[in-house]
């Protein structure tokens, strides 16, 4: 599959890169490390995204290259790259541009994939789509620089919860040994991410914390942020990012939940599931028309909240 992609980015001159909406690390860092691939092999490339850069990235270099916004009309690709991305849908208001390009590009991790590239490069054992394009280097004998190098590591590490979960491995910490070769601290890297918060954000975490509750004996947990709760602590969107880890790391407990309602639009919720001892999470998300992992996975439904949170809870507990 790899030598496919290799021969199509060969071909093609011009590029279109993207990801999905809410970038986070490994959207980011791949997306980055991508362009910086076809630069290498003297490629035109333009990175657009749906999601603004979170404020936690913005000190990586070249993320002034991330746009937002595009006129698809008068602009013209060979093929567009989309990364990280199970749906077509996930990449948000890029989809047009992503359509009229003509030819796509699908490298991508989870299980969930639809497959919608024509061509298109999954693999669901791989710790991250950073990873993937660390080997895309290795195959086209790129030259992996510094900067280059902390976009895989940013990848990785993101992915793997700091190398924390399941999809950690004894090749993730091969790749990520040789990264770290190329000089990038990862202490200051981690400062950077996770150590960067506002007053806001932890005032937001305590909230959402006094919302969680356990069910079924303690083995499934949940917590429920309310968009109110953003105005009342002043936090950001992203604050919400790992709360969901806090309900998973209770002992007992099998399967986490996290509801979380959109700031900008009425009556949307995100839901985002975690679980431990191989329950499959996927699933559970695929049936309200997400995806993700098997043990992370998330997805967006529409409507009243106790009606939604009714029938989330009663899916998942049919898993246990
Ligand atoms: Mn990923």
């Amino acid at each position: 599959m790899i030598e496919s992609i290799t021969k199509a980015i060969k071909k093609f001159e011009r590029f279109l890169i993207t990801s999905h909406i809410n970038l986070e690390g490994d959207s980011l860092g791949s997306q980055l490390a991508m362009a910086d691939l076809l630069k290498n092999l003297g490629k035109d490339f333009v990175i657009f995204d749906s999601s603004r850069v979170p404020d936690h990235y913005r000190f990586l270099p070249h993320v002034e290259l991330v746009r937002n916004k595009m006129d698809i009309r008068n602009t013209k690709f060979d093929a567009a790259i989309v990364l990280d991305c199970p749906t077509l849908a996930r990449t948000g208001k890029v989809k047009e541009a992503v359509e009229k390009a003509g030819y796509i590009i699908n490298i991508d991790h989870h299980v969930s994939n639809e497959r919608f590239g024509d061509l298109n490069w999954v693999e669901k054992g791989a710790s991250s789509v950073g990873e993937m394009i660390y080997k895309l280097y290795k195959k086209l004998n790129s030259e992996i620089t510094r900067e280059i190098a902390l976009f895989m590591y940013i990848a990785i590490l993101t992915d793997t919860g700091s190398f924390n979960y399941s999809n950690t491995s004894s090749a993730t910490h091969e790749i990520v040994s040789e990264l770290l070769g190329y000089g990038i601290k990862p202490y200051d890297i981690s400062k950077s991410i996770y150590e960067n918060k506002s007053l806001g954000d932890i005032k937001l975490l305590a909230r959402a914390l006094l919302s969680l509750k356990v069910i079924e004996n303690g083995r499934i947990a949940y917590i429920v942020v309310r968009k109110k709760l953003f105005n009342e602590t002043k936090a950001r969107e992203t604050a919400c990012e790992d709360i969901i880890s806090f309900a998973r790391s209770i002992k007992g407990v099998d399967a986490a939940v996290f509801f979380r309602e959109d700031i900008k639009k009425k009556g949307i919720f995100h839901v985002s599931f975690r679980s431990s001892k191989g329950m499959d999470v996927n699933k559970v998300a695929a049936a309200f028309g997400g995806g993700g992992h098997k043990s992370a996975s998330g997805c967006t439904l529409r409507g009243n909240f106790e009606e939604i949170k009714r029938k989330v809870l009663k899916r998942i507990k049919s898993e246990l």
